[in-house]
């Protein structure tokens, strides 16, 4: 059996019932199988697979909270604590109630390849909890946040593992977690990115990773000879990656005309309304419905059925799985060149699969969502050195790290005799950087 065959077998033995870790373990490993195959005597021996494959820490703790009835409430905390060869842990936390530990494994095994990717020094982690903060008050938020952190504190730091934002970890969130690690700590450090403008926040991080997606998928097509200019753009999702995705490719002259929540999904034959946008889920945490409310020519639907709309790319900036392989026909019969993802493995490997053996052009979320981390390392770096850079300035710097990430990505690619397979060569370009390191820094 080939090395890569018996690590496979080997993670799904001893990692039971956590499916999103196993898939995004064969997605990496699948493709990494020629580079295995040059160097199989040494990875093997020095079982490096088996290393990368296996988190150097795992935290999973309890977070106990009170909510406005006096309740108490208890949720599952966790950080896993994956890979830092090339750099402190560097990853964010999730807050969605479908959190346990294989979600947090599978992004933080991703985290490892896009941070690579990023050509900053950062390893990669992920954590979260089971906590929902929807329909909660400010201040059950904040109480939530301050338990979190009453125990992380002890596991991270600027130099250790820098947390950040994800789905349902937002600016309000870090603000909070922050505030807490302060107090616990004593430490003004540059602990959490995502952080606010007034304490130490980066210009830009906000927008980062739905402009340095649509930085992305540009450089990708116009290296392909397509113009992003002009196309229809269906997006999923309508939280942070989501909004500025559709920002950015409206402004570079798309035509966005979806986007979604777990509820629903709108068609907007305008064009999204960012504006609206903004003010329905950025300040008043509400519904899409209210989105239509606002713009009478949208249309609202119940439910999934965003990528039966013709476009002619496609970006999932939602959550896992959320494009399956009946939605890859979808768009393929609709006409769609393009499936670019912003969200975390939001393609199944039989849609992904698809898409790239039906002439589609596909860029995988370690590459193409890249930029939000990107930009949270040049938060650090900011922290480090004491200074503010414009919006202008991280901004550039963002889209030279995007078309940067986007040619090594080309030329890995091509490298290996696989010209135009995204997934490929982001993860064989990511590997290699962490690989090395590895071997250069002994068995530990
Ligand atoms: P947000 O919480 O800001 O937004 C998530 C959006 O997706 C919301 O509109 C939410 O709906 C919807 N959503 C979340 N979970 C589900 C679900 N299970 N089913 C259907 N819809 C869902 O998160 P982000 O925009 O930050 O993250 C989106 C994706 O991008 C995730 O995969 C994340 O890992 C990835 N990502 C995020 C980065 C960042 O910098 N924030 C960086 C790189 C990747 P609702 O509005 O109803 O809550
Ligand atoms: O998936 C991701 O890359 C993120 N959620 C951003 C992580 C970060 O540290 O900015």
């Amino acid at each position: 059996m080939s090395y890569v065959d018996e690590v496979l077998e080997r993670v799904i033995a001893q990692n039971p019932a956590q499916p999103e870790f196993h898939q995004a373990v064969k997605e990496v490993l699948d493709s990494l199988r020629p580079v295995i195959e040059e160097h199989e005597a040494d990875y093997r021996r020095e079982a490096l697979l088996e290393r990368l494959t296996t988190p150097e820490r795992q935290i999973l703790f309890r977070v106990p909270w009170v909510d406005d009835k006096g309740q108490v409430q208890v949720n599952n905390g966790y950080r896993v604590q994956f890979n830092s060869a090339i750099g402190p842990y560097k990853g964010g936390l999730r807050f969605h109630p479908s959190v346990n530990l294989s979600i947090i494994k599978f992004l933080g095994f991703e985290q490892i390849f896009k941070n690579s990717l990023t050509g900053l020094p950062i390893g990669g982690g992920k954590g979260g909890a089971d906590f929902n903060p929807k329909g909660k008050s400010d201040r059950e938020v904040m109480a939530f946040c301050q338990s979190f952190m009453q125990e992380l504190y002890r596991h991270i730091g600027a130099f250790v593992d820098v947390p950040a934002g994800d789905i349902g970890v937002g600016g309000r969130e870090i603000g909070y977690l922050y505030g807490e690690y302060k107090k616990i700590t004593g430490l003004y450090e540059g602990v959490l990115t995502g952080k606010g403008l007034t304490y130490g926040g980066s210009l830009a991080r906000t927008q980062a990773t739905g402009y340095g997606l649509v930085y992305f998928a540009e450089e990708m097509l116009k290296a392909n000879g397509i113009d992003l200019k002009d196309k229809t753009v269906a997006i999923s999702g309508a939280g942070n990656v989501a909004t500025y995705a559709i920002e950015k490719a409206e402004q570079l002259g798309a035509h966005v005309v979806t986007c979604t929540d777990s509820t629903g999904w709108i068609y907007d034959p305008d064009g999204i309304d960012v504006a609206t946008l903004k003010d329905v889920k950025e300040v008043k945490r509400a519904r899409l419905t209210e989105y239509k409310a606002a713009r009478p020519n949208a249309i609202y639907h119940e439910g999934k059925g965003v990528w039966t709309t013709k476009c002619d790319v496609a970006m999932p900036c939602a959550t896992q799985n959320e494009l399956v392989l009946d939605d890859a026909k979808t768009l393929k019969s609709n006409g769609c060149i393009a499936v670019c993802e912003g969200a975390n493995m939001p393609t199944t490997l039989e849609a992904t699969q698809f898409i790239q053996s039906n002439g589609m052009f596909f860029t995988p979320g370690k590459a193409s969502n890249a930029g939000g981390v990107a930009t949270s390392a040049l938060e650090m770096t900011q922290n480090s050195e004491r200074l503010s850079w414009t919006f202008d300035e991280v901004d550039s710097k963002l889209q030279n790290i995007m078309v940067g990430l986007f040619r090594n990505v080309d030329s890995a690619a091509k490298k290996y005799g696989m010209e135009g397979n995204y997934v490929a060569g982001a993860n064989i370009a990511g590997f290699l950087k962490v690989a090395d390191a590895m071997k250069a820094q002994g068995i530990v």
